[in-house]
């Protein structure tokens, strides 16, 4: 099947609300979801999940494939903002929690053939911690939960994100020392339209990213106001071609604020992609 950009393939975050609904009405949200994306020609879904062991997954799969969709990655930045473990935080205990729950992650994403998204989790500075420890302690749980992923044969991709969310490896730069430093095939690179605008120099963003594109495994699309792409002056084009022409075989998916809906942002996106490649 050829995707709609033809040029990449192309999703869309949503959520499944598994943490407050049944496991029917779980699967009843993704079934319609996938209908939509699938009348749009999207080529699949990423999903924002809390509690992905609550899902049953034999029939996530019997659905997504009923569609011929792919789930693109797993958000998990829900761990950090909803129970506030992390994997920088100055407690043993809360670290071990975020790697448990990057573990449920990992089994839902081999059962369904999708990657898991390291950004948020990362957490914030806390007042009984120092930056330098932060970091030493990021890189430990890190590196425990690529052991887990190399076991599962998952890919984990890890997200530079801005300084007013987040406050280590806001940049490409940054996090792409740190992927060579940890150095497991299972740990890829994610970039983000709205973080490059925040945080990369525009004089020389578009070398770089031809430089680090052979270690991006998924890409997030949102313009610079973090509505839908062609609301802002993100250069959209400039950025999908480089990736098309090093080969990029990943997702672009869209991670924008769903307003007006999630409906109307998911079909404006279709259109406007569709104007500039
Ligand atoms: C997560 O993918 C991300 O981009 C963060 O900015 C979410 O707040
Ligand atoms: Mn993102």
């Amino acid at each position: 099947m050829v995707s709609i950009l033809i040029i990449m393939k192309l999703s869309i975050v949503s959520g499944l609300n598994e943490s407050h609904t049944s496991k029917s009405e779980i699967l009843t949200k993704f079934s319609t979801t996938c209908d939509f994306l699938k009348s749009l020609n999207y080529d699949g879904i990423e999903l924002a999940l809390l509690e992905p062991e609550k899902i049953d997954t034999k029939k996530i799969n019997e659905i997504k494939d009923s569609f011929d969709l792919e789930i693109s990655a797993l958000g998990t930045g829900s761990t950090y903002i909803r129970f506030g473990y992390s994997f920088g935080h100055h407690e043993e205990s809360i670290r071990k929690k975020a790697i448990e729950r990057i573990d449920a992650f990992i089994n839902f994403a081999q059962e369904t053939q999708s990657k898991v998204i390291i950004g948020l989790i990362r957490g914030r500075h806390d007042h009984d911690n120092t930056p330098k420890n932060e970091k030493l302690n990021i890189k430990s749980s890190l590196k425990k939960c690529c052991k887990l992923a190399e076991d599962k044969s998952v890919e984990l991709v890890f997200e530079p994100i801005n300084s007013f969310e987040i406050d280590t490896y806001n940049t490409i730069a940054e996090s792409v020392e740190l992927i060579k430093e940890i150095g497991s095939e299972n740990l890829k690179l994610l970039v983000d339209t709205f973080h490059i605008n925040l945080e990369e120099d525009p004089g020389f963003v578009w070398d770089d990213l031809k430089e680090i594109a052979h270690l991006v495994s998924h890409l997030h699309l949102s313009d610079c106001t973090r509505r839908a792409p062609g609301t802002g002056h993100f250069d959209f084009k400039a950025f999908l071609n480089i990736f098309q022409e090093s080969g990029y075989k990943g997702f672009a998916s869209l991670e924008t604020i769903m307003k007006p809906s999630f409906e109307e942002v998911a079909r404006q996106t279709v259109e406007y992609l569709k104007m500039i490649l």
